[in-house]
């Protein structure tokens, strides 16, 4: 509903949903289909979140797409069929346009629009949402669904507005691809997205030159095509997998090992370490043995066995050692690639060690480090995101008394949620996959289709039982918020400098901000809370509220 009142065109709504991507196009149709007034504001001329975003070249997921997909309606899972085991970032984004038209998304999402500020107005008890195109919205409920690695960052290189070349971050790739045919190529980042990317520019451009900070684990993805026998076999046992993906750790239907890596002979281990190299995937290592993220020593005996992986692949034995990872493995997200090492075998390809002789500044023509100065036509920034909480605090959110969520959580150094959904005195605001939420850690389609669900239930319960607001009481939070950390702490990912600490962004505060107890028993946590009238929140009637 729009009404005009002096001038000032505002929008009421029941729900406002920030972001197109999987969480918001799915929140839209759950509370849609519920009969409440919805719409999705998107910065975006698009649907898709991260997969509109993430163009670039060798972008694909790398959790297997059987998996990675909404599993909410059957219909759905029986009509699309992923061509390989990890489907390509333009395969993806087609699905999700896909899933768009299918339930016909398109017209309750604006796009080319921000949602810049949204204030909590005590008096009415809704959200004043201001939008960059100058509108107004007042809703009910205000919900993010920004995801967590939606904030490009681009690093404070000193110099870079008088780079002559062209630049581009791999988060913000541009729709009309890139031409590296006879380029001299720096790629600053060896992430997911780096060694992702690295082996396809490799193979265009003249000249690659990779820039490395930190030297990653990585392991053959094995990509291939999907044997419609097995996609069938997938088909016919699909609520049985959900389950088990439901019940799982990270939402992937298989268990970890049961035994602790230093329990058995170290032929043993290398022999299962062999298989999981032969096997790839995201968890062939993780999931090889339990102590793997707990121990030192056996996070050591994985750590060993991929680094004499690299010695053999990388035939230049200067080139070798300098690949080779020195934290914990897992403690960043573990990756899966197509012939990353075996491109550092190309005689176009060269790898600077960073951290030995820092960038010093971008210079007009190149990048310059403390040794030297290299010539480039052009510079890939694979430089990851302001993850978590950067996308929450681009807008200015504020609650109660107009404290905002950046100040609450002292930018980022206090952050403190009920369960990774609502945090105190932002009185109806959820945020899907939010911080202290398994997210990043899981297959995400399932943390998302678990968040929208909760979420969907939860402001149908409120409609059932009269309620207006709903607020995170402050004890519940700490609580929450010192259970993840203790969880975290009891890990070796607390030990890593890595974008799951914040470690990434050089004004940001560190702190481990995920959920590791697991998809499973999280889901199990929130139905709990729910069935007890979601305990841990307070509900009221905004009469009650506005004391009436
Ligand atoms: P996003 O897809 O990030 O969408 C958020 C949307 O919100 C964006 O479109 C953004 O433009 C919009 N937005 C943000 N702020 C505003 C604002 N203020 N106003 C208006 N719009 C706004 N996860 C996995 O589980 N498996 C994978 O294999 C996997 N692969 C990945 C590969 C890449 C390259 C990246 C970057 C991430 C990957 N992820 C993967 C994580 C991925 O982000 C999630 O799986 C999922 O796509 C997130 O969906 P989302 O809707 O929550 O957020
Ligand atoms: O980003 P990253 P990403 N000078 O932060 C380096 C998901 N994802 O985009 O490690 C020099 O991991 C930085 O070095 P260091 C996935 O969850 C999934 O690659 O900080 N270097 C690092 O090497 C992933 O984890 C897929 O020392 C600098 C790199 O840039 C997340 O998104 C694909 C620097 C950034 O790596 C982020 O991945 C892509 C500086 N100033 C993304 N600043 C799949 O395969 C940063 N770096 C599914």
């Amino acid at each position: 509903m729009t009404s005009t009142q002096n001038g000032d065109k505002t929008t009421y709504l029941d729900a406002l949903i920030v972001g197109a991507g999987f969480s918001g196009l799915y929140m839209l149709h759950r509370i849609r289909e519920a009969g409440f007034a919805t719409r999705v504001f998107e910065a975006a001329d698009n649907v898709g979140g991260t997969w509109y975003w993430n163009r670039y070249p060798g972008a694909r997921c790398d959790v297997e797409s059987i998996y990675y997909n909404y599993t909410f309606s059957e219909e759905l899972l029986d009509e699309w069929t992923w061509s390989s085991k990890y489907a390509e970032q333009p395969e993806i984004l087609s699905y999700i346009n896909y899933v768009a038209d299918k339930f016909d998304l398109r017209k309750d999402i604006q796009f080319k629009t921000r949602v810049q500020t949204a204030v909590f107005d005590e008096k009415t008890n809704r959200w004043n949402v201001q939008l960059s195109n100058g509108e107004s919205v007042s809703a009910q409920y205000f919900i993010t669904a920004v995801g967590c690695l939606s904030a490009s960052n681009v690093p404070k290189f000193k110099g870079l507005e008088h780079f002559k070349g062209e630049w581009y971050h791999t988060g913000l790739w541009p729709h009309e691809g890139v031409d590296f045919k006879g380029k001299h190529v720096g790629v600053i980042g060896t992430g997911s997205s780096g060694i992702q990317a690295i082996p396809v520019i490799a193979q265009k451009a003249e000249q690659l030159t990779v820039f490395q900070r930190t030297p990653q684990y990585s392991i053959p993805a094995h990509n291939e095509a999907n044997d419609p026998e097995y996609l069938k076999e997938v088909r016919e046992n699909f609520s049985d997998i959900r389950r088990k993906m439901r019940q799982s750790l990270v939402g992937i239907p298989i268990s970890p090992g049961e035994k602790s890596a230093l329990e058995v002979t170290e032929e043993e281990r290398n022999k299962t370490f062999e298989e999981a190299w032969k096997k790839g995937g995201l968890l062939a290592f993780s999931y090889a043995y339990n102590d793997l993220t707990l121990s030192p020593e056996a996070n050591e005996t994985v750590a060993s066995f991929i680094r004499e992986k690299i010695r053999e692949i990388v035939k230049d034995p200067e080139t070798a050692e300098k690949l080779l990872p020195d934290y914990f493995y897992a403690t960043k997200r573990p990756i899966i690639d197509t012939n990353y090492f075996e491109t550092y075998n190309r005689k176009n390809v060269s790898l600077i060690d960073v951290k030995k002789a820092p960038i010093e500044e971008i210079t007009a023509d190149g990048v310059k480090t403390t040794d030297k100065e290299y010539e480039l036509d052009m510079i890939v920034f694979a430089t990851g995101f302001d993850a978590m909480t950067g996308p929450l605090f681009k807008m200015d959110i504020r609650g109660r008394g107009g404290v905002s969520l950046k100040e609450k959580w002292e930018n980022g150094a206090a952050t403190r949620t009920y369960l990774g959904i609502g945090t105190a005195g932002f009185p109806n605001m959820f945020m899907l996959t939010g911080p202290e939420s398994p997210s990043v850690l899981s297959n995400m389609m399932v943390s998302i289709e678990q968040h929208v669900e909760w979420v969907s239930d939860c402001i149908n319960y409120m409609r059932e039982q009269n309620k207006g607001i709903i607020e995170v009481d402050e004890p519940s939070e700490i609580v929450w918020s010192k259970q993840c950390r203790e969880i975290a702490d009891a890990t070796l990912f607390t030990k890593t400098d890595s974008w799951y600490m914040g470690a990434n962004i050089e004004e940001k505060a560190r702190g481990f901000q995920i959920y590791l107890g697991g998809v499973g028993p999280y889901r199990e946590i929130c139905d709990e809370v729910a069935k007890k009238g979601y305990e841990g929140f307070t509900l009221k009637t905004t009469e009650e509220k506005l004391g009436i």
